[in-house]
């Protein structure tokens, strides 16, 4: 059974927000911060409430979480009318004929929209105390049987997500396409058909979902903003018009994240790339989530698109992005480093064409620039300027860690690309022995003594390194000093990438 009906004799209204949270993300519930509107209805074959708790089970493309309806919380695992319908008993006992603000954003949809019946709306509290933490993510599917019969009718039923107020589940960012069954959403494609009706059946997408909703949104992520302290998250769905026709919103995977996002997106799962064959990014508001299974993905943004886009990498991915402009072309650029929560750094570019968010993006070129955000331990430029501060003593020029960065791109790991520095730079015939004694000479800038040669020597032999290009790898992770340089943007040349 996918769906657990939402029963007060059996449930706490926190254990629906506690359904939606994922722990450890910087985000906390505050306790008991709770209003929430449910229907229950009754007739002589069916009973139950409006909100269930879902499994995740279903191929629906979200994961756990609630399902908040104006009508079954547990609804077939098919299509089975298109009418679908339930009406909440007793009403007026829960107010749920009138909520101001779903109401006006049901209005603004379609001026035409009636009145919200059939509410269910839960309204809750996260205490942000993380200051890696930049905005709240959670992913939502919106389904309705109003679609598409009733499109720009009095029927049109609305769903929500309003963070402190502000309602981001607004398809594409804009404010005439909320979750609603209008003609706008239905012309810009924010639904999938999934009826096998036979006015439409030749239409019709051939493979319907495991749900009653005649139309499903595509699966969206909202990334809203919010600050320090206490932020106020409400989110709803309802009928209007009449009590028929049902509509129904999942929720799910509410987590705090380190970046700054564009509202309401598309996610889509990026498999392949490279510096070969970039990945071109489509016009929209999306969201671009590399596996941690693809270890290389580049992305190259046109002058000509447009639309708000987050790129999300992580630790396993090596992530470059071209975009088709000067850096002159920038209205404006935020950088946030390194942070704890996040794992990852954030760059956020306002360009004319939309916002465009990069997490854990490693390198980021223009027509006329090129940015290393990948300067923490692990990261191909910390990997080339550590080796050439520790066999130099000092870093490098643009120049030279351009050209190294670029090796460091093609090459497999750390060592591979010692591998190469001492070929490129040891002299014929140099030996362990040598190679030691310059990393010493380097470090205490004088020359060392035999005896301190001797007990390096024998550390390296104790860690086990048994070539000249692990023992310089391992030198540079341990002598280098990475202040100032860890989290930093280092310019490079684009001539060596492009
Ligand atoms: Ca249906
Ligand atoms: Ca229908
Ligand atoms: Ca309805
Ligand atoms: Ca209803």
């Amino acid at each position: 059974m996918a769906y657990t009906h939402y029963d007060p004799t059996i449930h706490t209204p926190d254990s629906l927000t506690q359904a939606l949270i994922v722990n450890g993300t910087g985000i906390s519930l505050v306790p008991g911060a709770i209003d929430l509107k449910y229907g229950t209805y009754s007739s002589s074959d069916d009973a139950g409430t409006s909100i269930s708790f879902y499994d995740g089970a279903l191929p629906l493309n979200i994961g756990a979480g609630l399902l908040l309806t104006s009508g079954d919380g547990s609804p077939s695992d098919s299509n089975t009318t298109s009418n679908y319908t339930r009406s909440f008993d007793n009403m007026s006992e829960y107010g749920n004929d009138i909520d101001p603000q779903l109401q006006a954003i049901a209005t603004a949809a379609f001026s035409g929209a009636g009145q919200i019946r059939d509410a269910s709306i839960l309204t809750f509290q996260i205490q942000v105390s993380d200051p890696g933490v930049k905005s709240v993510r959670f992913d939502l599917v919106f389904g309705s049987d109003e679609y598409p019969e009733y499109a720009n009718s009095s029927y049109v039923d609305i769903g929500a997500v309003l963070v402190n107020d502000a309602n981001y589940a607004l398809f594409n960012n804009a404010a005439d396409q909320p979750l609603s069954v209008t003609k706008t959403n239905l012309t810009a494609g924010n639904f999938y058909n999934n009826t096998t009706l036979s006015y439409d059946y030749f239409i019709g997408d051939p493979v319907t979902l495991p749900i009653e909703y005649d139309g499903v949104s595509k699966p969206l992520t909202v990334i809203a903003p919010v600050q320090q302290g206490i932020n106020t998250i409400k989110v709803g769905v309802a009928d209007t018009g009449d009590k028929a026709y049902d509509s129904g919103l999942f929720v799910s995977n509410v987590q705090g994240v380190g970046y700054t996002g564009g509202g309401l997106a598309q996610v889509v799962e990026v498999t392949e790339g490279s510096l070969d064959d970039p990945i071109e990014i489509e016009s929209g508001t999306l969201v671009y989530e590399v596996p941690a299974t693809v270890p290389f993905s580049s992305f190259s943004f046109g002058a000509d698109d447009t639309g708000d886009k987050t790129i999300i990498g992580n630790a396993a991915s090596y992530i470059e992005t071209y975009f088709d402009y000067s850096v002159a072309d920038l209205l404006n650029a935020f950088y946030d480093p390194f942070s704890a929560l996040s794992q990852t750094n954030a760059l956020t570019l306002l360009t004319p064409q939309g916002q465009q968010s990069l997490v854990g993006a490693d390198l980021v070129l223009f027509k006329d620039g090129a940015y290393a955000l990948d300067t923490m331990p692990g990261g191909k430029t910390w990997e080339a300027y550590s080796l050439i501060d520790t066999a130099f003593g000092a870093g490098p020029d643009k120049a030279l860690l351009s050209e190294w960065v670029k090796i460091a791109q093609d090459s497999a790991d750390f060592t591979a690309l010692a591998d190469a520095f001492l070929d490129k730079y040891a002299p014929e015939g140099f030996t362990t022995q040598d190679l030691i004694t310059h990393l010493l000479g380097v470090f205490n800038g004088v020359t060392p003594s035999e005896a301190l040669i001797n007990e390096a020597m024998s550390l390296i032999s104790s860690q086990g390194l048994d070539s000249d290009a692990e023992i310089l790898a391992f030198a540079a992770e341990n002598l280098f000093d990475s202040t100032g340089f860890s989290g930093s943007i280092q310019e490079l040349d684009p001539s060596f990438f492009l």
